[in-house]
């Protein structure tokens, strides 16, 4: 049995849909909490109260639906934790360690648990970051994932626990928009020229980032998730690597499809100073070579995919 948290948010939605359609609706777990849950997901399978911050309530829904397999999607992202420290602590690192305790207890199998480039910081290589290299993020987001990947390693270690995750960048989708993150100006800049054919863009043009599309990220997750054990090499802090590019790159790729689509700027110091401390580009051989990684889409072929879908859903 599978329990996904976060199922309400933007990788949640569509992971769900994606582990329903491939080991049936019932053997898997809509985890909620604010947000409620779309509709369709609600009726196709169970769900359940989650908040990890409530350790008893995780508890409680890891026994009575015997849980084996957690897919942990909640989490305060980036921006929003910088204006929220103390939920963010309590959400990502209270509510990360309640999981790691609550799993072993309960003999959970295994535990996925995304990191994110917010693990780097400002002295970390910038271009082509290594797997394995400095990690001192100066944001709570950053040191909440490091905290992630440290403990799940530990837990994997220590207890043999199955615990493993990626490092994902900004991740592109048109099904349920992000909230509260730094690279989600990559989605909104689509809602932009859909809707209205203009855009104000809260980073500088020449921000350069790490960006993922929605069907890659999900492989990502499903393929880390039945990778080899024996295997793996790294267990919770795996780089992976699609695409990078700037909002100018991208605008320019979306008025290849719309010419009218004008973009400008105004610039969110918060949000440009996370995004200034986190990496340009990733290597991702260790992914590649322990459990296959390969991205599917390019930005070309993630821009065209993108507003074909996203018109539809919007018209
Ligand atoms: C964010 O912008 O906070 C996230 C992330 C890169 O982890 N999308």
């Amino acid at each position: 049995m599978i329990l996904v948290t976060g199922a309400a948010g933007q990788i949640g939605s569509e992971l769900v849909g994606e582990l329903r359609a491939r080991f049936g609706s019932e053997n898997v777990v809509a985890g909620k909490h604010r947000t409620p849950l779309p509709e369709a997901m609600e009726l196709a399978g169970p769900s359940a109260l989650v908040d990890v911050t409530n350790r008893q309530e995780l508890d409680t829904t890891i026994k009575n639906y015997g849980i084996k397999t957690v897919f942990h999607m909640s989490s305060i992202l980036s921006a929003l934790a910088e204006q929220n420290v103390e939920t963010a602590h309590e959400v990502n690192i209270n509510g990360v360690f309640n999981l790691f305790q609550i799993s072993l207890e309960n003999d959970v199998e295994q535990l996925i648990i995304p990191s994110s480039i917010a693990a780097f910081g400002p002295d970390t290589p910038k271009t082509n970051t290594p797997n394995d290299t400095i990690q001192k993020p100066n944001t709570v987001y950053g040191i909440s994932k490091v905290f992630t990947e440290l403990m799940g390693n530990y837990y994997q270690q220590k207890f043999d626990l199955d615990v493993r995750g990626i490092r994902l960048p900004g991740v592109i989708s048109w099904e349920t928009e992000p909230t509260a993150g730094t690279t989600d100006y990559a989605v909104a800049m689509f809602y932009g020229a859909i809707r209205s054919n203009q855009y104000e863009c809260y980073l500088k043009p020449d921000t350069r980032l790490p960006m993922m599309y929605m069907p890659d990220a999900i492989k990502a997750i499903l393929d880390i998730s039945k990778a080899d054990y024996l295997s793996l090499n790294h267990h919770c802090d795996f780089n992976v690597h699609a695409m990078s590019f700037t909002p100018s790159e991208l605008a320019n790729c979306i008025k290849d499809i719309n010419p009218s689509f004008q973009i400008s700027y105004k610039i969110d110091p918060l949000r440009q100073s996370i995004a200034d401390s986190w990496p340009d580009s990733l290597d991702d051989k260790a992914a590649r070579m322990e459990w296959g990684w390969k991205p599917a889409f390019d930005m070309r072929s993630l821009v065209n995919d993108m507003y074909k879908n996203l018109e539809s859903k919007l018209t």
